[in-house]
Parts: C-alpha cells; sequence; structure tokens
C-alpha cells in the first residue's frame, strides 16, 4: 500500500523515492512483521491460554515433552497475520507472484487450521486424515503450479544447482516438479516442528537465504550476471520472505526454549507450503533440498524408520523419528539440539546461497 500511495509523490517529495526500492522496502517489511509479532505475542498467548487451546502431548513421545501439556498452540495465525500485514503495506500489490505466495499461505494455513481446529478445539485426538490432508495439499499445489506457470515471462526449464550447463526443458511435467516440491516442503517443515524453535529458526534462515534468490532472479542484469533464470516480477516476492522472516524471528522470542507458544499446524504447514512456493517462482526448485537440507535430514529420518520398521517387523533404526527425538532419547538436552541444528541449517543455506558463483 505504501508502495501505491506514497511513490508516486516522489516527485514533490524527494525523500519518498526510497518507497520505489525493494531493498529498502524488504528491509522494513521485515521489521513491521517482527514488530507486530512481538507486540502482539503476549496478547495472543493470553487468549490461547483464555480460549484453552493448549497442546495435547503424545504418551508415546519422549517422557520430557509431557510437561509442555497444555502450552499454547495454533501461533501460526499470529505469524500468518504479521506476514499478510506486512505484505500488504510494503509489497506492491499488482504483482501476480506476491498474491500467489499470499494464495499458498492462505490455502496451507486453511488446512492447517481445520487440522488444528479438529485437534484442539473439538478435542479430536486425530486431526484430518492424513490422506484427507495430502489430498487438499495436492490439489492446492497444482492450482498454485498451474497459475505460476501460466504467469507471463515463466520458464519451464529446470536449473540445476552447479551445473549451469543443464537446463532441460520440462515442460508439462514442471507442474509435477513443483507441486513435489510445495507438499514435500509443506509436510517436512511440519515434521521438523518438534521442539522450541527447532524449525522456526531454520526458517527463517530459509526465508532469508530466498530473499537473495527472489531478488537475483527478478533483476534482468544480476539474473543475466550468475547466468540463472530470469523471471520478470519475482523480485517483489523478496519483500514478502522479508515478512516471513521478520514474522518468525518475533513469533520466535516467544516460542524459544522454554517456548510459551507453539505454531501448530496453521504454522507449520503454511510456511512450509509458502517455501516451496517461493523455490518455485523463483526457479530454485533443486536448491530448496539444500536450503531447507535440515528439513530434508528430519523427514528421511521419518521414511527410513518406518520403511525399517515395517520391513522388520518392529525394529528400529534411530531410538525415535523423527531425528531430533533421537538425540532426546541418547540424553541431548533440548536447547543443545535446537542450536546444533540451527547451526546446521545456517552452513546448509551458506553453501546454497554461493551455488550462485559455483557453476
Ligand atoms: C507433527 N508435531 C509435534 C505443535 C507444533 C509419521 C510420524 C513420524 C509423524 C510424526 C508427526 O506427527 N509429526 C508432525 C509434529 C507436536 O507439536 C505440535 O504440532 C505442531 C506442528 N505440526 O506446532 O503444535 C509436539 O512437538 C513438541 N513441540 C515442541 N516445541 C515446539 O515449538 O516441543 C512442538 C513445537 C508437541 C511438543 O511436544 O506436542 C509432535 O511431535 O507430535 N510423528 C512423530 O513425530 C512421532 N514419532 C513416531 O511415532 N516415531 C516412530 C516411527 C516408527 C514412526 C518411532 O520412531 O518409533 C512422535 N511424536 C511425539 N511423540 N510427539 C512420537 C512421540
Amino acid at each position: 500500500m505504501f508502495y501505491h500511495l506514497l511513490y508516486p509523490l516522489h516527485t514533490k517529495i524527494s525523500f519518498l523515492n526510497l518507497f520505489q526500492y525493494i531493498t529498502f522496502r524488504t528491509i522494513y517489511a521485515s521489521l513491521t512483521a517482527f514488530l507486530v509479532c512481538f507486540l502482539l505475542g503476549p496478547y495472543t498467548i493470553r487468549t490461547l491460554a483464555k480460549l484453552q487451546i493448549g497442546q495435547y502431548i503424545r504418551e508415546e513421545g519422549p517422557q520430557q515433552h509431557q510437561k509442555k501439556a497444555g502450552t499454547p498452540t495454533m501461533g501460526g495465525l499470529l505469524i500468518l497475520f504479521s506476514v499478510l500485514l506486512s505484505g500488504f503495506l510494503w509489497a506492491d500489490l499488482t504483482n501476480v507472484y506476491v498474491w500467489i505466495v499470499v494464495a499458498s499461505l492462505a490455502g496451507f494455513g486453511a488446512i492447517g487450521f481445520a487440522d488444528d481446529y479438529l485437534m484442539q478445539i473439538k478435542k479430536r485426538n486425530k486431526g484430518l486424515s492424513a490422506r484427507a490432508k495430502f489430498l487438499l495439499q495436492s490439489l492446492l499445489a497444482v492450482v498454485l503450479c498451474f497459475v505460476i506457470v501460466r504467469t507471463s515471462g515463466f520458464d519451464t526449464v529446470l536449473l540445476v544447482p552447479f551445473f549451469k550447463r543443464v537446463t532441460p526443458d520440462l515442460g508439462g511435467f514442471y507442474i509435477l516438479l513443483g507441486v513435489l516440491v510445495i507438499v514435500g516442503a509443506s509436510n517436512a517443515v511440519n515434521l521438523t516442528d518438534g521442539l522450541d524453535g527447532l524449525v522456526a529458526g531454520p526458517l527463517v534462515v530459509s526465508f532469508v537465504a530466498y530473499m537473495a534468490f527472489s531478488y537475483v532472479a527478478g533483476n534482468v542484469i544480476i539474473a543475466r550476471y550468475l547466468q540463472v533464470v530470469y523471471v520478470p516480477g519475482s523480485a517483489e516476492v523478496t519483500v514478502l520472505c522479508g515478512a516471513l522472516a521478520g514474522g518468525l524471528m518475533g513469533f520466535l522470542w516467544f516460542n524459544a526454549y522454554p517456548a510459551q507458544i507453539f505454531m501448530g499446524d496453521v504454522g507449520s504447514l503454511s510456511l512450509g507450503g509458502a517455501l516451496g512456493t517461493v523455490a518455485v517462482i523463483t526457479k530454485q526448485e533443486l536448491l530448496l533440498t539444500l536450503v531447507g537440507g535440515l528439513f530434508v535430514v528430519e523427514t528421511v529420518s521419518v521414511i527410513l524408520q518406518v520403511g525399517f520398521f515395517k520391513a522388520t517387523s518392529g525394529k528400529r533404526i534411530f531410538r525415535m523419528a523423527p531425528l531430533h527425538h533421537h538425540f532426546e532419547l541418547k540424553g541431548w538436552e533440548e536447547p543443545k539440539i535446537i542450536v546444533r541444528f540451527w547451526i546446521i541449517a545456517i552452513a546448509l543455506a551458506l553453501v546454497a546461497v554461493s551455488t550462485l558463483k559455483i557453476r
């Protein structure tokens, strides 16, 4: 909104020229979302507690988790509110990619909300069935990918990290890849959200990395220089990545160990879905496996554990999956696991950003 209201006045007040710059708007979108979460956090926690939207803890989990019972959950609503408000204030609202990311946040947020609603409010001990969740996620992702590939200037070639000359055109199959990336990211982020701040920290890192990728992909000069695919209009997504990183930092203030609030599925499914959507728009889809390497490792640990468990009728590779539970059961303190996983996430994101040069 500021872009539409204030920038046109720059001919009279030259200072307002600042509002045209994506870098300036990204920084302030990030700070706005951070402040909204930070200021509304205590109110949100009190309200969720009053509504008795407290976490139910599964009995079969690590014992240490029982003391977390009743922690207010569905804090993802606050993150979504802060990001949408900040995006509304700072982004160019005529940009189609901005609306695609907003639709992704809202759509995956609605699926997560339905799941949380059934579990927390209706007190059903299972939310949506895994199959219903997967079907809804896939349907939404198909629609998002369809709109993305139909956007003028969007290319269906695939960018392969480290290999600048390998750029196969996937044509119609691109939608399949996009759906895989978006649904995979949504679920991988959800699985990782099992210790205080374990997913919020690495999500901040991932959105900061995608801030760089969207800025590069949307700037014809830098994209050509770095030999990545130019996606006209995608630079505006940088502003939303800033808002997402800022909102998550504000949430982390309260979600840091010992957490006063959890994000719930409404947070984890929507933020993961949005991350996947941004990866598709910026044409750094494959690189998401490196930027979000931590989410991938957590997911692979579950796949291996479940596969091995079934194949051997009850034997396990890890003490418990996802991987963070394995370390808990080995006796590591929760903050140690969290910070070490953050360190790994930062290192992986740095390697991912370096691929802009190493090609
Ligand atoms: C949800 N959710 C947390 C919170 C958060 C297939 C299977 C491996 C699936 C997996 C699973 O369901 N994962 C997805 C993970 C839950 O957190 C809530 O859920 C939201 C995210 N969706 O925002 O609202 C618990 O996580 C803890 N937590 C924190 N701090 C946070 O900031 O401590 C969350 C956020 C919270 C809280 O305790 O209650 C969850 O884990 O439920 N299933 C599992 O992870 C289960 N693993 C398992 O069964 N493994 C088996 C194999 C054979 C599949 C095994 O290894 O033996 C374990 N999960 C739990 N207890 N909690 C089982 C035991």
